[in-house]
C-alpha cells in the first residue's frame, strides 16, 4: 500500500542524522530553514578551521615563527569580520521570519478541528459536524507495557509500533488546510506529530491554534510532549492522512453513527467502541443530574 510506504518515509530512521523533511508546507519550511543555516554553519566552519588549521601548520614554532605583537587594531579587518555575519544572518532571517508568520497564519482554513487534552488521552472534535471521539493508547501497547517479563527486544518483536498505535486515530484530509483548536482539561499538554513540522501546547483555560495542510496520505504519529504526569509517556497521537473524498465518506458514515473510526493497519476494530462508550460514560457522569 503506497501510503503506508510513504507514512514509514516521514518516520524517524534509525541513525537518521538530518532532520526529516515531514509532510506538511510548514514541515517543508522548517527543513529548508534548517538546510540554509546549515550550509552557513559549514561555510563558516571549513573558513574558521581551514584557517587555524593553516596557520598553525605554517607558522609553528620549529619553523621559527616568531609571534607579531605590532598588530593589536585593524580597523580593516574589523570591518569585514562585522559585516560579513551581519549580511549572513539577514540572508537567513528574512526568510525565517516569513516562514514563521506562515505557521501562524490559520486563516482561509476549510476545517477545524478541536484537540482537547487529558490525562491520559486526547479528545477530537470535528466542529461544526457533531463528530467526536477520544484517542488513547492501543491495548496490546497498554499489555505489553505492563508484562515484566518481557524485554525490550520481545516488545519489538510483539508490536511494531509500541507506545505509537491508539485505538481511534484522527482521521484528517489531505490537501486541505486544517485549522486546530487546542486546549486541555486538567494539565497542560502539548500535541505533536513530527511529520507535521510544529508543536502547540494544550492548556486549561487557554484556546491555541495552528494549522496543517497534509500533503501526502498516510499514517503519522506523534506523542503527547509535555510532561503531563505519570502516564505522560502513554497518551500517542495517531493521524491518519486519507484523500478528500475518502474523508469526506468516512465523515459522512461517522454523522451516521453506522462507521467504526477507520483504524490504522493493524488496529482492532473492537477497541474503537468501547473507548466511546467509555467517553459517553465520562460525559454522562460530568453531566449534572436533573
Ligand atoms: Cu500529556
Amino acid at each position: 500500500m503506497p501510503a503506508a510506504v510513504l507514512a514509514q518515509a516521514a518516520d524517524p530512521q534509525r541513525w537518521q542524522l538530518n532532520m526529516g523533511k515531514g509532510v506538511t508546507a510548514t514541515s517543508h519550511n522548517a527543513y529548508e530553514a534548517h538546510m540554509l543555516a546549515l550550509v552557513v554553519c559549514i561555510g563558516i566552519g571549513l573558513v574558521v578551521f581551514g584557517a587555524m588549521a593553516y596557520a598553525m601548520f605554517k607558522f609553528r614554532k620549529s619553523k621559527g615563527a616568531v609571534p607579531d605583537t605590532s598588530l593589536t587594531h585593524s580597523m580593516k579587518l574589523e570591518t569585514v569580520w562585522t559585516i560579513i555575519p551581519i549580511i549572513l544572518l539577514v540572508v537567513m532571517a528574512v526568510p525565517a521570519t516569513a516562514k514563521l508568520i506562515a505557521i501562524y497564519d490559520t486563516r482561509e482554513a476549510e476545517m477545524t478541528v478541536k484537540v482537547t487534552g487529558a490525562q491520559w488521552m486526547w479528545k477530537y472534535e470535528y466542529l461544526g459536524e457533531g463528530v467526536e471521539f477520544t484517542s488513547r493508547l492501543d491495548r496490546e501497547s497498554d499489555r505489553l507495557r505492563q508484562d515484566r517479563s518481557l524485554g525490550r527486544a520481545d516488545i519489538e518483536q510483539a508490536h511494531p509500533n509500541y507506545l505509537l498505535e491508539v485505538d481511534n486515530p484522527l482521521v484528517l484530509p489531505t490537501n486541505t488546510k486544517i485549522r486546530f483548536v487546542l486546549t486541555a482539561d486538567d494539565v497542560i499538554h502539548s500535541w505533536w506529530v513530527p511529520a507535521f513540522g510544529w508543536k502547540q501546547d494544550a492548556i486549561p483555560g487557554i484556546v491555541n491554534e495552528a494549522w496543517t495542510e497534509i500533503l501526502e496520505p498516510g499514517v503519522y504519529r506523534g506523542q503527547c510532549a509535555e510532561l503531563c504526569g505519570k502516564d505522560h509517556g502513554f497518551m500517542p497521537i495517531v493521524v491518519k492522512a486519507v484523500p478528500r473524498e475518502e474523508f469526506d465518506a468516512w465523515l459522512a458514515a461517522r454523522k451516521a453513527g453506522n462507521a467504526a473510526p477507520v483504524a490504522p493497519a493493524g488496529g482492532e476494530e473492537g477497541e474503537a467502541g468501547e473507548a466511546e462508550a467509555t467517553a459517553q460514560t465520562i460525559s454522562a457522569a460530568a453531566t449534572p443530574a436533573g
